[in-house]
């Protein structure tokens, strides 16, 4: 119970203080774009096309059949930091890193493989995703239906999962992408084929975000900063009634002392009286 308690107050404070050391930096620093979703969704795929890696030897974000990202990794291209995070439910540690890597973004890219709509899990993944960023969910995340040059049915599993979106009561802006035609059609020279992937549309709109960073992390940081002054009365109060325990353990113990006291002060009076008397009176013999 104490624990917990003194758990959450040092989250809250970690917070806060990183919350503030943000705002120091003035707005200086580079908008923060990672991507989110399900192993294999094509996350890291994508961060290279979007910082201009486009072939496999060039990767700067390690792509493959298997389990490929294990760690989250953040690289600095054109004014912006992207950072790739490891597939959700891999297992504990790959969800925990995951979590931890999206906290402090400015952009959330949620990456779902476009041929099949969301399962449960990504479900989940995205109403914790709504109840974390507020309102942000609905400007600040994309959700990307990539690879989708495998997925002749696409458009169909957009519908689909706009209508899963509505039932989460979300609206982000979806774009539908694949990594594969664009780093082709840029290495091929190919222009229809890069564009057939919908990549410039997605490079157009962090370019928006971009544009408007400062605003962008102003806002952010004014609802960081609102949600987390929302925990203090909780938190107050958590602390109230952990003060009233505290006071009660030890309200029992000390009233048996004052009463021992009073006993004692009682006594030491009448003996007192008693010896005064006695000499009183041995004056007389
Ligand atoms: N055809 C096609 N394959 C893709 C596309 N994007 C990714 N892939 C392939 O899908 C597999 C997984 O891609 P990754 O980018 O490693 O996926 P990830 O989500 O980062 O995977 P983890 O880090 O392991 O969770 C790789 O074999 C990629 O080559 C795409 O647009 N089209
Ligand atoms: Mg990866």
């Amino acid at each position: 119970m104490a624990s917990s308690l003194e758990t959450q107050i040092n989250e809250f404070l970690a917070k806060w203080n990183a919350l503030e050391a943000d705002s120091q930096q003035g707005f200086e620093r580079e908008l923060r774009v990672a991507v989110y979703g399900l192993l294999k969704a094509g996350k890291s795929s994508l961060l290279n096309v979007l910082t201009g890696h486009y072939s496999a030897d060039d990767e700067v974000f390690k792509t493959g059949v298997v389990r490929a990202t294990v760690e989250n990794k953040s690289y600095s291209h054109d004014g912006i930091t992207y950072r790739d995070t490891p597939g959700l439910d891999a297992n504990d540690d790959d969800t925990q890193e995951a979590r931890s890597g999206v906290e402090d973004v400015d952009v959330l890219m949620f990456v779902h493989n476009a041929r099949s709509e969301l399962d449960g899990t990504e479900m989940q993944y995205l109403s914790e995703c709504a109840r974390r960023m507020g309102s942000r969910v609905n400007s600040d995340m994309l959700l990307i239906l990539s690879q989708i040059d495998q997925s002749p049915e696409y458009l169909k599993v957009k519908e689909v999962v706009e209508g899963q979106l509505r039932e989460l009561n979300i609206h982000p802006q979806i774009f539908c992408v694949s990594a594969t035609l664009f780093a082709r059609g840029t290495l091929e020279n190919k222009p229809p084929l890069a564009n057939m992937s919908n990549i410039s549309s997605l490079i157009d709109k962090i370019g928006e975000f971009k544009a408007h960073s400062s605003e962008v992390l102003i806002e952010k940081n004014l609802a960081s900063c609102n949600a987390l002054l929302e925990q203090i009365d909780p938190l107050l109060q958590s602390c109230d009634d952990r003060m009233n325990e505290i006071i009660e353990f030890f309200a029992k113990p000390f009233k048996q002392f004052d009463l021992l006291q009073n006993e004692y002060y009682k006594r030491n009076d009448e003996l007192h009286k008693q010896l005064e008397a006695l000499k009183e009176e041995s004056k007389h013999i």
